[in-house]
């Protein structure tokens, strides 16, 4: 009897361990930071669907636009190369929805969420975001 009681022990902690890292993640929020003197601080969040990431954008202070947004290969100090293309913001409010894809490949790779201060300037980045895991949640 002790043995199946310490085995059962064993694989609730199995379980326990195993579940964080087997469950795909859901949702994840990442602080957008003004930058080149914007002002443009917001947040972009991020919300696995089936078969698809639903992207919203929201910057409480943000013109009327449009402004385009893109998801770039690279990171926010080094950005390159639109992996994929974003709704353009209005009044600082973006929606997207990205077949095809999931938000822990997004996770797996390196990529950034990056705004454009208009389409006359869009080598002006007005706001930008890692997509990471917080480092609370790793
Ligand atoms: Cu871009």
């Amino acid at each position: 009897m002790k043995t199946v009681i310490a085995l059962l022990a064993c694989f609730g902690l199995g379980a326990a361990y195993l579940a964080p890292a087997a469950a795909a993640t859901s949702t994840l929020t990442l602080k957008l930071s003004a930058q080149n003197g914007s002002g443009e601080n917001g947040t972009a969040t991020l919300t696995q669907a089936d078969g698809a990431v639903n992207v919203v954008i929201a910057i409480p202070n943000g013109p009327a636009g449009p402004q385009p947004a893109h998801i770039h290969d690279g990171t926010c100090a080094g950005i390159l190369g639109v992996a994929y293309g974003l709704t353009s913001l209005a009044n600082g409010n973006s929606t997207t929805v990205i077949k095809g894809i999931t938000i822990d490949q997004l996770l797996a790779g390196k990529y950034a969420i990056n705004v454009h201060k208009s389409t006359d300037n869009m080598g002006n980045y007005v706001a930008c975001a890692n997509i990471v895991k917080p480092a609370s949640s790793m």
